[in-house]
């Protein structure tokens, strides 16, 4: 052997030495596909999303427009996107999206692409453009915005013909390219059927698997606006969670298979509202639902719009579940969030602080009976010391696995807040919560996943302990938070 050739070998020897050494040093949990992208983990991050339905129906008092509206009955007198995105942002929402245009096809923009939009409405004499002053708005209070573009239009001539799919995409073109960072896209399965289609009056089928070609068509978006989220019945980034009454299936996996799924499929509700163990994607579900029963405003419901009760049992069933809730406030005939919607949002609002106040674990101290090789950087310390990025582990292979809050005091226990790691995956399928009361530990829950966030409400009980058990999990837990209101 020559000398270069020896410095090579022991290059390579010091070199694969050295991987070793680091693999076992390092000690990290592999981890269990499918995981989420970062854009999907920004979105789990943001839990309370609002959504802004308005259109020609809320001058008709129709839920679904027929397409034959005139333009001129568009006229809200006192419209003010701030005020829609002041009451947001003071009752914790996250985001703002938009029905820029809903199945009526009436645009929210002035598109240079159809007659049938704001342009020609008394709206600011025609100059108004309500997709900019949303956004507008949401800029301002620092909320993200996003914009629900219906496929199905039930105005356009062309709709079910290929001249129609041109004309979505044009439309696209301008959303993503006028007004600013778009966070999420939302299009839903609503697809043909009945309507004015530019006189026709007909009834239009269209194949909803192949008609859009959605993988052409979402790609447009993504190449003007990369990391665009796209909500629809099957993702790819969000899922619809299969019913519009706030709640996300108690098992609620973020992982499910698309390969027989797509928007507009029917039969498919139970499937999504609670994932699938094995699904080969992450596609977290999206919790859609309305204050009011319609998605539009009508004065006729003014009395029936949802109490803060059940606007927190909502959030319960949505963010306590491992979602993102989406909830839908509808402006009036003004264009102003109805007061009783307001009120009732901030109710909710008090109830979510008053509710989650004060976290008795923080700082506590936490028993484990095990962590990941021994190792601080997987101790229990990790789930109580409000770092999302560190978390308890157990070793390879170790399913199950538990750990005791010590709240230092007795205290009464309403909620235990779970939250996996999930950049390396959703891993937990079932677990127990106890708590240590008279001497003894006594069983007070019994759920299955945790995902990004579980909040698991107790009848209330005095305690000093509270005790977690994962009882079974796809590969080695990671718990990177509890919190016990
Ligand atoms: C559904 C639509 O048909 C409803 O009108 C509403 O927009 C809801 C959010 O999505 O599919």
């Amino acid at each position: 052997m020559n000398i270069r050739a020896g410095k090579f070998l022991l290059i390579l020897l010091t070199c694969s030495i050295s991987t070793i050494a680091q693999t076992n040093n390092n000690h990290s949990p592999a981890p269990v596909f499918p995981i989420p992208t970062k854009e999907q983990l920004v979105w789990h991050e943001m839990e309370t999303n609002a959504f802004v339905h308005f259109t020609t129906n809320t001058f008709t008092g129709l839920e679904w427009g027929y397409g034959d509206e005139k333009e001129s009955i568009f006229n809200p007198t006192a419209l003010d996107a701030g005020q829609w995105a002041k009451t947001l942002k003071e009752t914790g929402f996250k985001t703002m999206i938009l029905t820029t245009k809903h199945h009526d096809g009436f645009c929210l923009w002035p598109s240079k692409y159809t007659e049938h939009s704001i342009k020609n409405s008394p709206y600011k004499n025609g100059k108004g453009d309500l997709v900019k002053e949303a956004a507008d708005a949401s800029k301002k209070y620092g909320l993200k915005f996003g914009v629900y573009l219906s496929p199905w239009d039930r105005n356009h001539p062309e709709y079910g013909r290929p001249a129609y799919l041109e004309y979505y995409r044009n439309q696209i073109k301008e959303l993503f390219t006028n007004y600013g960072p778009v966070f999420e896209m939302w299009f839903d399965g609503a697809n043909g059927g009945d309507g004015y289609y530019g006189g026709a009056r007909e009834a239009r089928k269209i194949n909803a698997k192949s008609y859009y070609d959605w993988p052409n068509t979402l790609d447009i978006v993504s190449k003007i606006q990369p990391g665009v989220i796209f909500f629809s019945d099957a993702g790819p980034g969000v899922r619809w969670v299969g019913n519009e009454r706030g709640l996300a299936g108690e098992t609620n996996w973020n992982t499910i298979s698309t390969d027989t799924l797509h928007a507009g499929k029917s039969g498919i509700s139970d499937i999504l509202n609670t994932g699938s163990i094995n699904g080969n994607k992450w596609i977290p579900a999206e919790v859609d639902v309305s204050i009011r029963p319609g998605w539009f405003y009508h004065a006729k419901e003014d009395d029936k719009v949802k109490t803060p009760q059940q606007l927190f049992d909502i959030y319960l069933s949505s963010v306590g579940r491992g979602s993102t809730l989406l909830l839908n406030i509808p402006p009036d005939q003004r264009g102003l969030f109805h007061e009783k919607d307001i009120e009732s949002l901030r109710g909710y609002k008090k109830l979510l602080d008053i509710e989650f106040a004060d976290n008795l674990a923080k700082q506590a101290h936490v028993k484990t009976n095990s962590f990941r090789v021994n190792s601080p950087k997987y101790a229990g310390a990790n789930l109580t010391d409000a770092n999302k990025e560190t978390y308890w582990a157990t070793n390879d292979g170790q399913l199950s696995g538990s750990f005791e809050v010590d709240l230092g005091k007795m205290a009464t226990v309403k909620y235990i807040l779970l939250q996996e790691y999930i950049k390396l995956g959703q891993r937990v399928k079932s677990f127990t919560v106890d708590v240590w009361s008279n001497g003894k530990w006594a069983e007070v829950a019994a759920a299955t996943t945790i995902g990004y966030k579980r909040i698991v409400k107790i009848n209330p009980v005095q305690a000093s302990k509270i005790r977690v058990t994962i009882l079974d999990s796809k590969a080695c837990p990671l718990i990177s938070n509890v919190e016990v209101y």
